[in-house]
């Protein structure tokens, strides 16, 4: 891809399908898995697999190059199966991860807090480069805030994430996110 990177254009040697693997971490209960099936709606399914105890979606998103042509995003997505704390996950978890998605609850102080454990994990895994995003979920419930804005901007600068609020209840910028996260995905590979 060096004569297009030159260009410092989005354009993939030709390619029109491409399949990215994206974790979704984050305490329990911030809505990881709603905001997932908030997403893929009716056709929502899913492959659970027990040895690494994730429940993994495929999810096309269609993101647009520098010359206007449509280029298929495909996104399995990693979904932590049941309620485990970061120290729970291994390394297959996180092994060979293209993006992530760092979701906290915003009426929950301690979800917040715990994002810097959860990137120091995926750090530790190599993940320190990859594209991520960082989602405040339950926007719906505004009177219940405890994160306030400038808190969730300065983590992430910290952490060099982009920062989304979300509400998987109300479906409100849930579309947002996933396509941010294949935009910023395909263009770290132009990078590499
Ligand atoms: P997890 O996958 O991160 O563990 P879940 O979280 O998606 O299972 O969601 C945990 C609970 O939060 C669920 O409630 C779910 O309905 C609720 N939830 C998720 N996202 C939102 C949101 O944006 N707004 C509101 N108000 N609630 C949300 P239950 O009661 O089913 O446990
Ligand atoms: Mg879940």
């Amino acid at each position: 891809m060096s004569e297009d990177k030159k260009e410092g254009k989005l354009v993939f040697q030709g390619r029109t399908e491409m399949i990215f693997k994206i974790i979704v971490i984050g305490d329990p209960a911030v809505g990881k898995t709603s905001l997932l099936t908030n997403f893929c709606g009716e056709k929502f399914n899913y492959e659970y697999v027990p040895t690494v105890g994730v429940n993994i979606t495929k999810e096309p998103v269609t993101v647009k190059d520098d010359m206007g042509k449509d280029i298929t995003i495909n996104l399995m997505v990693w979904d932590i199966a049941g309620q485990p704390q970061f120290y729970m996950l291994h390394r297959p978890y996180f092994n060979g991860a293209d993006g992530m998605m760092l979701v906290y609850d915003i009426t929950r102080s301690s979800s917040f807090s715990n994002i810097n454990n959860w990137y120091s994990t995926s750090v530790k895994y190599g993940l320190s480069g990859i594209p991520r995003i960082l989602i405040g979920n339950k926007i719906d419930l505004n009177d219940e805030r405890k994160i306030i804005l400038p808190m969730a901007e300065h983590l992430s600068e910290k952490i060099g994430a982009p920062f989304f609020e979300t509400s998987a209840l109300t479906g409100e910028n849930v579309k947002s996110i996933f396509q941010k996260i294949a935009e910023l995905t395909l263009r770290s590979k132009l990078e590499e």
